[in-house]
């Protein structure tokens, strides 16, 4: 899915700003046919859940309501007309004065609905977008909802992370013609000094009267190589490579011609390079690659997951003085913006989607919760396999075509040791590889599945583990840790001979509090931990990545588990270091591997 630009052929009105916002309170029917009574003003884009002082608000299960008025542009008359809403967490409904346009399930995917023929060019109407924020057991991520006995209803979801909701991107409102660039997918090769550009163009043109023209400009804006056609490939001569840490990017410029003339334009910067999996290896070009960095949230204070390009820049400022090369968009896929400016700096990242919490065993087993089986068909079932495969064709829809994409993850500690998990993953392994035979394709396996428990790690290209010894396990023993850990990495090592990457490892930490014993939550212990970590890595073969959790702390469910939030941040929430970024940056801008 191509996100909306400006070109020669297209226009593009940002839609963000001051909104009218109500809370659906379930007494109003058609809601969107009037504008909203008594309307608070939200900010979008932003999670609503912290913006305003009402606990109503913040604890809402259900639909909320955004409202503004628009005007099309006056020039548009004669053109498509598209709204495009970047992200509705988790479900949206989109208004054009009294019609519905588009419905949307999916909190971190976009949508679009084309309204041409419910507008006019130099005329406003109203826009209405619902938004709905319950989880199910056939949701992705999934939920339940339950109802206290005073009869509120309350949101029970099996991940750590705040469940953020509302218009946390850009909506745009966009022009394009009839006959367009629909979609475009690219792969990238290397032969010696020449890159290899496949390219494959949808047009909306079913007749296909209208002619393809590619060309590729290097980053100078020097055209450097040519060819029509839908699809094809074209050979970029002396090719700078798209590289970690040295980014290179050319602009494909697609055009549509009809009769001669363009008729439509639309520039995507591509970059080329290879990923392949060799043995226990990691190659990026033919190089061997190993992931510095972090796995990440989209979480700052009053924002909630609201897109925001100041923490963008900063955050990638703060990666690049601590050495990392790399992140994962943990637990479901970011803003297109934070994937362009990986693009753009030579960050790699493993993006994965927002299937988080399929694992009904760790809240029975530590929360004392009813212990239920995770794949059955009261609980994670054959529906719920179907949102998580529409999941991850929407992932890749959208983020096929950025280089910094190395691979795929499709689900974050799912019980991948339990009866079910083999037959729900099978099939989503396979529509991966399909949707995408370029990428490796990987899960993130949860520390109660290690080696000899995990029924599905052999589908998969590379380990990716998350595991906490000397936090939830060995609590304050890094001794043990250490012992504990080297076992569990070896056992890995020998089974699969796969590569293996930490996708995390952390200790909560409060920043200020000081030991000189091995106590947890104090800054010395995050370091102790952290070095413990790298001790065992280094001495193993297969390992070619450490990806901290957690970038910066960040804000969590209500319960009594947490203060104030997932304390495990390199960084605290408003990104300010822990004594333990300074020792991963002594480490990061120093490994030779
Ligand atoms: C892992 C989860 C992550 C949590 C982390 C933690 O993948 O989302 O925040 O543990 O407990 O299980 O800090």
């Amino acid at each position: 899915m191509l996100k909306p630009q400006s070109t020669a052929t297209r226009e593009l009105v940002n839609l963000d700003g001051l909104w009218n916002f109500a809370v659906d309170s379930g007494d109003v029917e058609e809601r969107w046919k009037a504008p909203l009574a008594n309307p608070l003003e939200i900010a979008v884009p932003a999670s609503y859940n912290d913006l305003f002082t009402d606990s109503a608000i913040r604890d809402h299960v259900g639909w909320v309501w955004y409202q503004r008025t628009v005007r099309v542009p006056r020039g548009w008359a004669g053109e498509r007309v598209f709204v495009r809403v970047d992200a509705a967490t988790h479900e949206g409904k989109v208004f054009v004065n009294d019609t519905l346009v588009a419905e949307h399930v999916g909190g971190y995917t976009p949508f679009e609905a084309d309204v041409t023929d419910l507008v006019e060019a130099g005329a406003e109407f109203w826009l209405t977008i619902a938004v709905n924020n319950e989880l199910t057991n056939t949701t992705i991520p999934p939920g339940t909802i339950t109802v206290t006995e005073d009869g509120r209803r309350q949101q029970k979801y099996m991940h750590d992370f705040y469940n953020y909701a509302g218009l946390a991107r850009s909506v745009w409102l966009y022009s394009a013609p009839a006959v367009r660039v629909d979609d475009i997918t690219v792969t990238t090769d290397v032969d010696g000094e020449t890159g290899i550009v496949g390219y494959e163009i949808v047009t909306t043109d079913g007749s296909a009267a209208a002619e393809v023209r590619v060309r590729i400009l290097d980053a100078a804006g020097t055209q450097v190589a040519e060819a029509s056609g839908a699809s094809g490939s074209v050979r970029i001569d002396d090719v700078t490579l798209w590289q970690p840490g040295a980014a290179y990017l050319y602009d494909l410029v697609v055009e549509v011609l009809s009769d001669g003339t363009v008729v439509d334009s639309y520039s995507l910067p591509i970059g080329v390079r290879t990923v392949e999996v060799r043995g226990a290896e990691f190659l990026i070009n033919g190089i061997p690659f190993y992931f510095t960095g972090f796995g990440k949230h989209e979480d700052s204070p009053v924002r909630g997951k609201g897109h925001d390009n100041a923490y963008l820049v900063h955050d990638f400022q703060l990666m690049d003085w601590i050495g990392a090369n790399s992140f994962r968009t943990s637990h479901y896929p970011y803003a297109e913006e934070v994937m362009e400016f990986a693009d753009r700096h030579g960050i790699v990242v493993i993006d994965e989607t927002a299937a988080v919490g399929l694992n009904l065993a760790m809240g029975g087993g530590i929360f004392g919760g009813i212990k239920q089986a995770t794949f059955s068909p009261e609980t994670m079932n054959d529906q719920t396999r179907d949102s998580h495969a529409q999941a991850i064709r929407e992932l890749i829809a959208r983020d096929k075509n950025h280089p910094s994409v190395v691979m795929w993850s499709i689900a974050n500690e799912p019980s991948s040791g339990e009866p079910g998990a083999r037959e729900y993953f099978e099939p989503l392994v396979q529509l991966t590889r399909e949707l995408d035979p370029t990428r490796p394709v990987t899960f993130v396996n949860v520390m109660f599945a290690n080696h000899e428990q995990d029924l599905i790690a052999d589908l998969f290209d590379v380990m990716c583990l998350n595991r906490y010894y000397g936090w939830y396990a060995d609590t304050g023993d890094l001794q043990s840790a250490e012992i504990h850990l080297e076992a569990e990495l070896r056992g890995w090592e020998e089974k699969y001979g796969k590569p293996i990457i930490m996708t995390e490892y952390g200790a909560d930490t409060m920043p200020g509090l000081h030991s000189i014993f091995d106590t947890p939550w104090t800054e010395e212990y995050q370091s102790a931990y952290l070095d413990m970590n790298h001790r065992v890595f280094d001495r193993i073969d297969a390992f070619i990545g450490e990806q901290v959790w957690n970038f910066a702390d960040f804000q969590t469910s209500n319960g009594v588990f947490r203060v104030d939030g997932n304390k495990k941040g390199v960084f605290t929430r408003d990104r300010r270091p822990k004594a333990a970024a300074h020792k991963l940056r002594a480490r990061w801008t120093n490994l030779e591997k």
